[in-house]
């Protein structure tokens, strides 16, 4: 037998910011493909669609009419998945059949006034609208007394399941913390107990030594692809300092931040030379009153795509009753997208 190789032999990798792993099997990528190829919608979009419900003027389903509005515009999810005026209460039967009420808000975030464009094509002065307006979201809906956790999400592309091209995001904010936060809540908090340092901190400085998943850096941000990373082209933004929300976010942060946000999903659209599809959303602390000293404030981005604008990664099989695996090493698919960069 060789000497274990990352590059060429089966391995599991640990995330720990979640505390799960991911199969890596270096090997596989060469595989042939004859399995499904996904349509790629062709991206000749107007400035503005007469028949799209985000469009300023037009109007949403519930039969209300958007505003004209000129950089960004919030509302309430027409068909939110929480509501306010939920009333409390549970249901259990024994220790095995559990249920308890949720309350929440959700709302629909256009990104702009501009239907045919997308995060990569907007300028960085208008990116940086969107990120005051994802402040001050987080900062509103946490102060509510029932509102413990603002996910801040995207869904782009259609294959994402993202209902409608104009380009927009959401928020979900909900009086328990989501499973994913919460699995990073409890590890950072772990790791900062034993070591009185952030995990994320400790983590970019290892990756800014080795330089080897670094697609994109700037003076408060780093964009990379983790070690422990699951979709293909899956990359993180983890701020420099060590902050834990979006509320503490300074001027020239907020800049940075819109900043590195354009050149990561520019450097997507290049893998493909196609509008990139991805799940992407802000994992910060909850808004529950406590202190959480070991949160680090970071962007996940999940794209599906595998090998071509066509190709996606599934997650079945081994995935759903094993764990997370993938074939394209995280280092060979950052080498792929800090070549992107512009
Ligand atoms: P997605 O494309 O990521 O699914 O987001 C669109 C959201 O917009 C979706 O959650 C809401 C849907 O409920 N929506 C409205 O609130 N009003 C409408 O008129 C149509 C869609
Ligand atoms: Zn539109």
């Amino acid at each position: 037998m060789s000497t274990f190789d990352l590059t060429e032999h089966p391995h599991r990798r640990y995330n720990p910011l979640t505390g799960e792993w991911v199969l890596v099997s270096p090997h596989r990528s060469k595989r042939p493909w004859q399995g499904q190829q996904e349509v790629v919608s062709g991206d000749e979009r107007p400035a503005y669609d007469p028949t799209c419900y985000l469009c300023p003027g037009n109007e949403r389903a519930n039969g209300e009419q958007n505003p004209d509005y000129a950089s960004t515009f919030v509302f309430d999810n027409d068909f939110g998945a929480l509501q306010p005026s939920t009333p409390a209460g549970s249901f259990t039967k024994g220790s095995l059949i559990r249920a308890e009420s949720e309350r929440g808000i959700c709302k629909v975030i256009c990104f702009s006034p501009r239907h045919d464009l997308t995060l990569p094509d907007m300028d960085v002065a208008d990116i940086r609208k969107v990120v005051d307006l994802w402040q001050r979201e987080y900062e509103e809906l946490g102060k509510l007394d029932f509102i413990r956790y603002v996910q801040i999400f995207e869904n782009k592309g259609a294959v994402m399941g993202c209902s409608n091209p104009h380009p927009h995001g959401q928020i979900w904010a909900q009086s328990t913390v989501p499973v994913e936060p919460a699995k990073e809540t409890h590890q950072q908090a772990q790791y900062f107990e034993t070591h009185q340092r952030s995990l994320l901190q400790d983590y970019l400085a290892l990756e800014l030594e080795e330089r080897t998943r670094i697609v994109a850096e700037n003076a408060h941000f780093v964009a990379l692809v983790p070690f422990w990373a699951v979709w293909p082209f899956e990359t993180i933004i983890i701020s420099k300092r060590h902050f834990q929300h979006i509320g503490q976010m300074s001027e020239d942060e907020k800049d940075a931040f819109s900043s590195i946000l354009k050149v990561l999903t520019a450097a997507y659209d290049r893998v493909f030379q196609v509008s990139f599809p991805y799940s992407s959303g802000i994992h910060q602390s909850p808004t529950d009153g406590q202190e959480y000293p070991g949160w680090h404030f970071h962007m996940h981005f999940y794209p599906p795509l595998l090998r071509s604008a066509s190709v996606k990664k599934f997650m079945v099989g081994y995935e759903m009753l094993g764990n997370p695996q993938r074939d394209i090493t995280p280092e060979a698919a950052a080498g792929l997208l800090s070549n992107l960069v512009r």
